[in-house]
């Protein structure tokens, strides 16, 4: 199994009640930190049922999007990451996630600044790293990246993203070795060059961002052509609401790290 989607253990952090000020692009309703919760206890569930075990940390209520902790660190094999995320609002997660990543991995190193990277950009395969230009990932920020990539043995490639897309992983998720999910608009701009690509169904966009994880693949609850599709092509899909994330622009490869 490639070491892109075999993972033993899952970093969580738990919503606090700021969730509901949580940062969004298109306004819309506050999400609901109980509901929120609720959600978030049965998505660690699921990653335990995938296989290994979850350290879910304690809620930052100082920082509301703290939930979506794989913004604030990349994890490759032995080493993390410690990011520095894009949104202002967001910096003071990574010291706060870095105590964590010190119990976990062998080696912890931290982006040299002044770019920003923010994880939800990243999408590891075996052999490359694809970076998001984004609203949150800029030029400095994926040079800086791509330095420390190519000493753990990951070319980095970096992708202009389409305009209104706030991460690279809100329109694309990592299948297997090989293949990539992926929302039309995304894979019309080329950037998946050398893989197979399958595009989400129409109306079904927002389910591109999927994570594999083990032998399962966990698709957001709500897209039964996408769960089909996938299900038809030999994929082991669990569903999984993440709804109240979903309100804050979040979604399955944000709540967790994975290593
Ligand atoms: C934010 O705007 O930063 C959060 N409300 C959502 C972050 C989602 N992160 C991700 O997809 N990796």
């Amino acid at each position: 199994m490639s070491r892109a989607y075999r993972f033993e253990r899952y970093l969580c952090r738990a919503a606090g009640d700021s969730v509901v000020r949580g940062l969004r692009g298109a306004g819309g309703v506050d999400p609901d930190p109980e509901r929120f919760r609720a959600e978030h206890g049965a998505y660690v569930a699921t990653l335990q049922a995938a296989g290994g075990t979850v350290e879910v940390l304690p809620a930052l209520e100082e920082y509301p999007d703290a939930v979506f902790i794989e913004d604030a660190a990349l994890c490759i094999g032995g080493t993390a990451i410690a990011l520095r995320p894009g949104a202002p609002s967001r910096v003071g997660e990574v010291a706060e996630v870095i105590p964590a990543l010190k119990r976990h991995f062998r080696q912890v190193v931290t982006l040299a600044g002044p770019g920003t990277v923010d994880g939800g950009d990243v999408l590891v395969t075996e052999k490359k790293a694809l970076v998001g230009l984004s609203p949150r990932t800029d030029r400095k920020g994926f040079a800086a990246l791509a330095g420390i990539l190519v000493g753990l043995g990951l070319e980095a490639r970096s992708v202009p993203l389409p305009s209104g897309v706030l991460h690279l992983k809100s329109d694309c998720g990592l299948l297997d070795e090989n293949t990539i999910f992926a929302t039309p608009r995304l894979a019309a701009s080329g950037c998946f060059a050398g893989y197979e690509v399958i595009e989400t169904p129409k109306g079904e966009e927002a389910a591109a961002n999927l994570i594999r994880v083990n032998a399962m693949v966990l698709v957001a609850k709500g897209y039964p052509q996408t769960a089909a599709l996938l299900g038809f092509k030999g994929y082991r899909v669990e569903t999984v609401d993440v709804g109240e994330a979903a309100k804050l622009d979040g979604g399955l490869s944000c709540l967790s790290l994975r290593f």
